[in-house]
C-alpha cells in the first residue's frame, strides 16, 4: 500500500453514485465530487457514505477530485450500510408498519457488537389515540437501558432540539422498516439548516418517498445523519455475529452472567445458568432464543 501524505487533505464521503463520490469536510469548509483512483477500483474498493478518505486534485473539471486513499474503518454495519458510526436511531412506528422488534434486537446486537451507541426512535406517536399503547414496547426495552424517544407529528420544537443535541458532533444513522418516517423526521430536523448537499441530489419529494439510496447530510456544528433505506432483513450470522456475542448485547444478560455456574455458560438455560424467563421481559426473552438458535444453526456449517 503506498503510503499517502498524512498532510493531505481529508474528507467524510456524503454518498456515492455510480462510481462518484461526494466528499465534504466541516473542518476545511469544503464539499465536491470525486473518482476512485484507478488503483483503488482494480482492488474493487467499495466506499461506504461515512467511510474517510485521502483526497487530490484531479485534472477532470467534471469530477475535480481523486480519492487517493480510504481511512480505516471505526465500525461498519452492514445494515444499513454506514462506516464509522457513533450512534444509530433504530426507528419503529407506533403505528403502521407494526413494529418488527425482532428486527430492533438484531440492530441493537448489531451496535453493540461493533460499539455503536443505540437509540430507539418511537415515532408516529401523533397517531396513536392511547400513547400507553406502546408501553409494552418501552417496558421491553427498560431493562435493557435502551435510550427510548418518542417522536411524531406532533413532537415540540424543544423535542426536536433534544434530539439535535444528541446527534450532534457525531456519525448518527437512521436505520430500520421502511415507512417508519424516517427521512420525513430528518427534513424536520434540519430542513431550514441542512447544509447545500449539491446537484446531484434528490431533494425533491424527500419523506415521501421510498429511500433508494444511503446519503449523509452534514449536520450544523459538525456531525452527520445518514438517511438510509428501509430494510426488513438483519442476518446476523452472515454479518459475522457469534451466540457470545449475541449475548453479550444484551444488557439484561451482562448483569447476570457471572451467576452462571460455569463459565462457558451459553446463556440458553442450561443446568446452572442464571439465564432465564425472569432475566428480560417474556416477548424479548423469546426472541432471544430464536435468534440464538438461529446463530446457532448456521454455525454448525
Ligand atoms: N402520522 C405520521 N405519519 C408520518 C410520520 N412520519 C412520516 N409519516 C408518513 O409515513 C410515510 C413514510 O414516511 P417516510 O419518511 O418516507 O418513511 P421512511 O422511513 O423514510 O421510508 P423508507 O425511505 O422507505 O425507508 C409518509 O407517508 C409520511 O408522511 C409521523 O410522525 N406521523
Ligand atoms: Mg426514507
Ligand atoms: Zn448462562
Amino acid at each position: 500500500m503506498p503510503a499517502v501524505d498524512p498532510g493531505k487533505p481529508r474528507a467524510v464521503l456524503l454518498r456515492g453514485v455510480g462510481g462518484h463520490y461526494l466528499l465534504h469536510s466541516h473542518q476545511d469548509n469544503f464539499q465536491g465530487l470525486a473518482m476512485l483512483r484507478g488503483i483503488l477500483r482494480l482492488e474493487n474498493v467499495r466506499p461506504l457514505p461515512g467511510d474517510k478518505a485521502f483526497y487530490d486534485p484531479s485534472d477532470d473539471p467534471d469530477i475535480p477530485y481523486v480519492i487517493e486513499e480510504l481511512l480505516p474503518r471505526k465500525s461498519f454495519l452492514a445494515r444499513p450500510g454506514v462506516a464509522n458510526l457513533d450512534m444509530v436511531l433504530i426507528t419503529i412506528s407506533a403505528t403502521h408498519p407494526r413494529p418488527d422488534l425482532r428486527m430492533v434486537d438484531r440492530l441493537i446486537v448489531m451496535s453493540h457488537t461493533h460499539n455503536i451507541e443505540v437509540v430507539l426512535l418511537i415515532n408516529k406517536m401523533d397517531e396513536l389515540d392511547e400513547p400507553a399503547e406502546i408501553d409494552h414496547i418501552k417496558e421491553e426495552y427498560a431493562e435493557a437501558g435502551i435510550r427510548i424517544l418518542e417522536t411524531g407529528f406532533n413532537i415540540s420544537e424543544v423535542e426536536l432540539d433534544q434530539l439535535k443535541d444528541l446527534i450532534r458532533g457525531k456519525m448518527v444513522s437512521f436505520a430500520g422498516q421502511s415507512g417508519t418516517g424516517k427521512s420525513t423526521l430528518l427534513n424536520r430536523l434540519f430542513a431550514a439548516k441542512l447544509m447545500e448537499i449539491g446537484d446531484l441530489s434528490d431533494k425533491i419529494g424527500r419523506g415521501k418517498h421510498t429511500t433508494r439510496h444511503t446519503e449523509l447530510f452534514p449536520v450544523e456544528d459538525g456531525g452527520y445523519l445518514a438517511d438510509t433505506p428501509g430494510f426488513s432483513q438483519v442476518n446476523l450470522a452472515e454479518a459475522g455475529i457469534t451466540v457470545e456475542d449475541l449475548a453479550n448485547g444484551y444488557a439484561e444478560i451482562r448483569k447476570v452472567k457471572h451467576l452462571c455456574r460455569f463459565a462457558s455458560c451459553r446463556h440458553a438455560g442450561d443446568l446452572g445458568c442464571a439465564v432465564s424467563e425472569e432475566t428480560m421481559p417474556p416477548g424479548r426473552y423469546e426472541r432471544y432464543l430464536e435468534l440464538r438458535a438461529e446463530i446457532a444453526s448456521a454455525q454448525e456449517y
